[in-house]
C-alpha cells in the first residue's frame, strides 16, 4: 500500500474523512460537541460523507450497528468526549457482542489543553477498553489518514468489532502534515481448518445424538443451506443462538429455532447431545446465574467441536462439511409460504405477531426488542415472506430503536419493522426524532404493557424473597401511564393507538402501505 498525497485535505478532519470514504466508509452518526467542529465542518467539504444526528450517544451507536448489520459495511460514529463516549457504551456494547463493525470516532481536548484538567477531560481509553478490539490515539495530524485506514481496518476484522480511533481538537485542526491515509484493503475471512472439518464430520456420522448450533454469519442464507443440508443428511439438530446479529428467514429459506432465553427450555432444545457443533456461535450459558442451577448448558458428556470461530468463514466451513458427509445439493428443507389470518378482537401480543405475520411486507428488516411481547412474533412469522430478523445482541436494552433507525439508513429500500417494549423504547426514544428528519421508512409498534414485565418473573427466578409492593412498585410503569402516541408525535412521528386487534391490524396497514416512520402504541396486557 502506498500512501498518496490529497492536495485538497487541508487539514486533519478532513484527511480523516477522505480516509474514511476511501475506505468504503460514508455515513457519520452522531452527536457532536466544541471538539468535533472542525469534523463537522469538514463535512461540506467532503460531499460523500453523509451526516446523521442522533440526539443522544446511545441513538448514534445502537445506529452504527443498525446500519452495519444491514449495509454489510461499517458506520461511523463521531462523539464527545469521555462523556460522550460513555453514553454511547450499552449499544457499543451490543454490537461488541454481536461482532458488528463500528467505527468510533471521539473528540479530545487540544494535545496542549489536556494538562489543565479542563471540565471535559476525562480518561477517554478506560471507558473505550470496555468494548473496543482497537485503540488508537491520533497524535499529530500528519498521522491521522493512517490512523482512520487502520481503524477502519481493525473494525472490519473479520470479526467486526468496535475500533475506537481518538481525536484530539488540534490534530483535527491543523494543516500541518495533512494527508489521507490509504484505503483499507478489502478482507477476507480465513478458511476453516481441513482437519477441524473433518474431525465434525465424523462425529455427525458416528451415529451418537448430534447438534449444530449456528451464530454470527451462519445465520445468512448461504450458510443456513449448508447447515440444513448436513442436519438433514446426518440427522443433527440445527438450532440457532438466541440473540443472533442478523438472521435471514422466511419463506423459502431453511427454517431454524433460536435457543430459548430460559435455561430450563434451552437446556430441552440440547437434551441428551453427545456432540455440539458451534459454528460462528459460543457453546451456549445460561443468561444469568440461578441459585441451583447450572451456567453452562452444554448437557455432561457432550462434546463441542468449534467448526467455525468468529471470523472464520463460518458459511465456507458448512458447506466443505455438507461435502464430507456427501449432503445432496438439494437437502436443505425449505420453509413453505404460509401465513396467519388477520386478527380480530381483543389485542394481545400473539394478536400484534398475527397481524404482521399477515402483513409483513417481502424483504422487511425487523429490529425485534419487544422482549416479553415478541414471543410469539417468531413462530408467526415465520412463513411470511423473505425478511431479515436483528436482535438484542449484548442484553442492554434501549437498542432496537436506533438499530431499526441504522438499518433504515442502510436499506432505502426496504420496510423496517421495529417491535419495541415500552420500557426499553423509553431509553433512546429520541431515535423516532432522526427517523423523522432523515424521513426512514420505519414503523415502530411499541408493545405498552406498563411494565417492566421481564423483571416480575426475573423476581421469582432468582428466588428472591416474596416480593412486596416496594419491590413490585420498581418494575412498574404505570403513575402516570406513558402516552407514546404524544411522544411520538412531539418527535416528530406521526402515530396512533391500537386497544384492538382490528385498530392495530388498520394502523399497520396504513403504517406499511405509507412512505416515512410511523408509530404504533399497541396497548398490551402484560404476560408475566
Ligand atoms: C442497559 C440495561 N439496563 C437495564 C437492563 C435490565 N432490564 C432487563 S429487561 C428490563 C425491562 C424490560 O421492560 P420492557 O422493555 O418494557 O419489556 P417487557 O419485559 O415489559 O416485555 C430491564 C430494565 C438491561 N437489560 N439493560
Ligand atoms: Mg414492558
Amino acid at each position: 500500500m502506498t500512501e498518496t498525497a490529497d492536495p485538497t485535505a487541508v487539514n486533519g478532519a478532513q484527511a480523516l474523512i477522505r480516509t474514511l470514504v476511501a475506505c468504503g466508509v460514508d455515513t457519520c452518526f452522531t452527536n457532536p460537541g466544541t471538539s468535533e467542529m472542525h469534523f463537522v465542518a469538514a463535512l461540506d467539504a467532503v460531499a460523500e460523507m453523509r451526516g446523521v444526528l442522533g440526539l443522544f450517544e446511545g441513538v448514534v451507536t445502537g445506529a452504527a450497528d443498525g446500519y452495519a448489520r444491514m449495509a454489510g459495511r461499517p458506520a461511523a460514529t463521531l462523539l464527545h468526549l469521555g462523556p460522550g463516549l460513555g453514553n454511547g457504551l450499552a449499544n457499543l456494547h451490543n454490537a461488541r457482542k454481536g461482532h458488528v463493525p463500528v467505527i468510533n470516532i471521539v473528540g479530545d481536548h487540544a494535545t496542549y489543553h489536556k494538562q489543565y484538567d479542563a471540565q471535559l477531560e476525562s480518561d477517554i481509553e478506560t471507558v473505550a477498553r470496555n468494548v473496543s478490539t482497537w485503540i488508537r490515539r491520533s497524535e499529530a495530524t500528519a498521522d491521522v489518514g493512517r490512523d482512520a485506514a487502520g481503524t477502519v481496518a481493525a473494525a472490519v476484522g473479520p470479526p467486526g468489532g468496535v475500533a475506537t480511533l481518538i481525536l484530539p481538537a488540534d490534530v483535527s485542526w491543523s494543516p500541518d502534515g495533512a494527508v489521507a491515509g490509504p484505503a483499507s484493503p478489502t478482507p477476507s475471512a480465513v478458511p476453516a481448518d481441513a482437519d477441524v472439518v473433518d474431525a465434525v464430520a465424523k462425529a455427525l456420522r458416528s451415529g451418537e445424538p448430534a447438534g449444530l448450533m449456528l451464530g454470527g454469519s451462519a445465520l445468512r442464507e448461504a450458510g443456513l443451506v449448508a447447515a440444513s443440508r448436513v442436519a438433514n443428511t446426518t440427522g443433527a439438530r440445527l438450532v440457532a443462538e438466541t440473540f443472533p446479529t442478523r438472521l435471514e428467514r422466511g419463506a423459502g429459506l431453511p427454517p431454524i429455532d433460536r435457543l430459548a432465553y430460559l435455561a430450563e427450555f434451552a437446556s430441552a432444545q440440547l437434551d441428551g447431545l453427545r456432540h455440539l457443533v458451534v459454528v460462528d456461535a459460543k457453546a451456549p450459558v445460561s443468561f444469568f446465574a440461578y441459585p441451583g442451577k447450572d451456567s453452562y448448558l452444554v448437557p455432561d458428556g457432550c462434546e463441542v467441536h468449534v467448526l467455525a470461530a468468529p471470523g472464520t468463514d463460518a458459511t465456507g466451513a458448512l458447506e466443505a462439511l455438507a461435502e464430507l458427509v456427501s449432503a445432496p445439493g438439494d437437502a436443505a428443507t425449505r420453509q413453505p409460504a404460509d401465513r396467519p389470518d388477520v386478527p380480530s378482537g381483543a389485542l394481545t401480543a400473539e394478536a400484534v405477531a398475527r397481524a404482521l405475520g399477515a402483513l409483513l411486507p417481502e424483504g422487511a428488516i425487523v429490529s425485534d426488542e419487544g422482549n416479553t411481547s415478541s414471543l410469539f412474533a417468531p413462530g408467526l412469522t415465520a412463513g411470511a415472506p423473505r425478511h431479515d430478523w436483528l436482535t438484542l445482541t449484548g442484553g442492554a436494552i434501549g437498542q432496537g430503536m436506533p438499530v431499526a433507525t441504522g438499518a433504515a439508513v442502510a436499506c432505502p429500500d426496504r420496510k423496517v419493522i421495529n417491535l419495541e417494549a415500552d420500557g426499553s423504547a423509553l431509553y433512546t426514544v429520541q431515535s423516532l426524532w432522526t427517523q423523522a428528519r432523515e424521513d426512514l421508512d420505519v414503523v415502530t409498534i411499541v408493545f405498552n404493557n406498563r411494565s417492566y414485565a421481564v423483571l416480575n418473573m426475573e423476581l421469582n427466578r432468582v428466588g428472591a424473597e416474596a416480593a412486596g409492593p416496594k419491590a413490585k412498585e420498581l418494575l412498574d410503569l404505570s403513575r402516570p401511564d406513558i402516552d407514546f402516541v404524544a411522544i411520538s408525535q412531539g418527535l416528530g412521528v406521526p402515530a396512533g393507538r391500537a386497544t384492538t386487534a382490528d385498530e392495530l391490524a388498520d394502523l399497520l396497514t396504513r403504517g406499511l402501505a405509507e412512505p416515512g416512520p410511523t408509530l404504533i402504541e399497541a396497548m398490551v396486557p402484560s404476560l408475566m
